[in-house]
């Protein structure tokens, strides 16, 4: 008796390993995941393993059978269902199902009956299992144990799930680092963490920012109101509308840093084209990036919204739902045509749903482009057919337009083609370093050759054309090739200063000319809006138009370090930019407060989604 019960196989193992092997079956056949080597592979197999053994293994607590059995067919159910929801959702969008979409009702008006045609007949076996577990409940086929475990296997059984999640959880941030913190591509976290465990990490992201946004009100906005109205920058008289009408284009410069532009890699210019450029328009040798964690997607968020990134996470993951007064809106309110060019994922950072509550029109994406892999390297289409291509869509748009580009050649690992590269690797202990230079160079020849197409199509001189640089490409774990390039040492000065990137702004007609004062991303959306002749005075935004003699020359970081004219605060101390060592603090203190008020405000507008508060028509009276 006892011997035949032991090798009998217990009902809650058939039941995890069908759905464990479900799930990655459907991983393979109804999901296209790019696996680029053995250990993802190995990740994407056991992702689902964890989560399985915990929901099912509750069914271990509850003493009487039939409850226990009814609830395994229930979870078997549910989750059977939730894999096939986002099969059928992935049908439609290529990518998988997020709360905040689910509520989103209006994506779904679109799909009208065609929606029908999306289920299949043999979906039934995304069932199969279930249909079996019914089966196998009600004849009860001698092979299987309807018992429960003893408290000893139960805690064994524990021991092996917690050691599951470990080990995967590990595994995916050696492949990963910072999976869950940065939030990447949900194609990411699902490759990742699995289905499973993404939508329970969807739904706890979720819940924190409802709860904090349920106890907003509008009261809140009034202090932050008077903060917006003490520090406005009046326009600059001569500058305001100088670019009326024109076409507005915007280019994320994918990682690269102010320390490339008129510089030198083994004697061999590293941006010839920038270089040239930045003398024929207002160049901004002062401006810092303030992202954080959220990357590429930080910058455009600081770009459209004036406002600043969150400390944790990706606000275009964790606060898409928004509602935001961005520079789109501001340009779609003044007849533009609004969107964005990016050769990547349209889900990459969410930009698939955050571009909608930006007010983006309509989004380019990779499947907008002839990707293929004569024209790809590293994490995609090269910069070079990307500029060409683009300017063949822009050709076809209603003017005037508002287009913003965002590159990705130039993008950690750095890697490139042999045919695309124009100087040597710099030589130090770090690859990424030496690649660096070479890529950037890259990036540089396909901006010279975008503004070359821009020409000859004729949209050069009805377009002001704005580049910027995301944020830094070369982290502090390079510090020692970095030393060796600068020949000094980094202090956390010289780190500070090293999140200079680049800023132009090209207006055809107009001269060149070097703008020193210190300033950052948050400043670009007035500076532009300014420039076209839009008022901002009643909008809600923390940066300054540039040009404005009332400009403040401070550049806030998201990590709180600051820089104003004479200071840079950093590490906890204070510096002066003339010796570069640490001074007084005294000198530092005026500013703190403001800095501090300035990132909580900006928190308490998107935590609480206060815009929702806000009506412009009201503020305009
Ligand atoms: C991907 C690109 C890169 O679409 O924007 O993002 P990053 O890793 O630089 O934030
Ligand atoms: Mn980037």
């Amino acid at each position: 008796m006892k011997k035949s019960f032991r090798n009998k196989i217990t009902l809650i193992t058939v039941v995890v390993l069908f759905l464990w092997l479900k799930t990655y079956i459907a991983y393979k056949t109804s999901f296209h995941m790019d696996i680029e080597n053995p250990m993802q592979q190995f990740i994407l197999f056991i992702n689902p393993l964890s989560f399985l053994l915990f929901i099912f293994g509750i069914a271990l607590f509850f003493k009487r059978e039939k409850v226990r059995n009814r609830y395994l067919m229930t979870m078997s159910f549910l989750l059977s269902f939730l894999l096939y929801a986002n099969v059928v959702f992935y049908r439609f969008f290529n990518d998988f199902i997020t709360l905040p979409l689910l509520f989103q009702t209006s994506n779904f008006a679109d799909l009208g009956n065609s929606a029908w045609e999306e289920f299949k007949w043999y979906d039934i076996f995304y069932f199969i299992d279930v249909i079996l577990l019914g089966f196998m409940l009600k004849f009860k086929p001698s092979i299987i144990s309807f018992k429960t475990l003893s408290k000893m296997n139960r805690r064994a059984y524990f021991l092996i799930a917690t050691a599951m999640l470990f080990l995967n959880l590990g595994l995916s941030e050696v492949e990963r680092p910072q999976l869950l913190t940065r939030t990447f591509d949900r194609e990411m976290l699902v490759k990742n963490i699995g289905t499973y465990n993404y939508h329970l990490y969807d739904v706890l992201l979720q819940s924190k920012s409802s709860a904090q946004r349920a106890l907003a009100d509008g009261s809140e906005l009034v202090d932050i109101e008077n903060y917006v109205d003490a520090s406005y920058a009046k326009p600059n008289d001569e500058l305001f509308g100088i670019a009326k009408g024109k076409n507005v284009i915007v280019v994320s410069v994918e990682s690269t840093q102010n320390f490339v532009i008129n510089n030198k890699v083994n004697d061999q210019e590293i941006t010839p084209f920038l270089n040239q450029f930045i003398k024929e328009s207002f160049y901004f040798d002062n401006f810092y990036h303030q992202t954080g964690q959220g990357k590429t997607s930080d910058a455009e968020f600081l770009v459209e919204n004036s406002l600043y990134p969150l400390s944790r996470g990706a606000v275009f993951f964790t606060h898409s739902g928004n509602q935001f007064n961005s520079l789109a809106e501001r340009l779609q309110e003044n007849g533009y045509f609004t969107n964005a060019m990016h050769a990547n994922n349209r889900s990459f950072w969410n930009r698939d749903i955050m571009y909608k509550s930006l007010s983006y029109e309509r989004f380019y994406d990779v499947k907008d482009y002839d990707v293929n892999e004569d024209n790809s390297v590293n994490w995609g289409m090269k910069d070079i057919p990307f500029f060409e291509q683009s300017v063949e869509h822009m050709k076809e748009m209603k003017k005037p337009f508002y287009s913003k580009l965002i590159t990705l050649t130039n993008h950690h690992p750095f890697y490139y083609d042999k045919e695309d590269q124009f100087i040597d690797e710099f030589n130090s202990n770090s690859g990424t370093l030496n690649r660096y230079f070479v890529t950037v160079r890259y990036t540089d020849e396909s901006l010279k050759r975008f503004i070359e197409e821009l020409k000859e199509s004729g949209i050069y001189e009805d377009s002001i054309i704005v580049m910027y640089g995301d944020h830094y490409g070369i982290s502090e774990n390079h510090n020692e090739a970095m030393s060796q390039y600068l020949g000094k040492d980094i202090t956390p000065f010289v780190s500070t200063q090293l999140q200079k990137v680049p800023f132009l702004i090209h207006i055809p007609g107009t001269e060149g000319k070097v703008i020193s004062k210190v300033s950052g991303q948050i400043d670009i959306r007035p500076t532009i809006l300014h420039l076209l002749g839009i008022n901002t005075k009643n909008d809600i935004q923390l940066g300054h138009d540039l040009f404005s003699e009332d400009n403040d020359d401070l550049a806030v970081f998201r990590d709180g370090r600051f820089v104003t004219k004479d200071y840079v605060y950093a590490d906890n101390k204070c510096w002066d930019k003339s010796t570069e060592e640490v001074t007084d603090k005294k000198y530092c203190e005026p500013y703190m407060e403001k800095v501090a008020t300035e990132l909580e405000y900006s928190d308490r507008i998107i935590y609480g989604d206060l815009l929702r508060f806000f009506d412009p028509d009201k503020a305009k009276k």
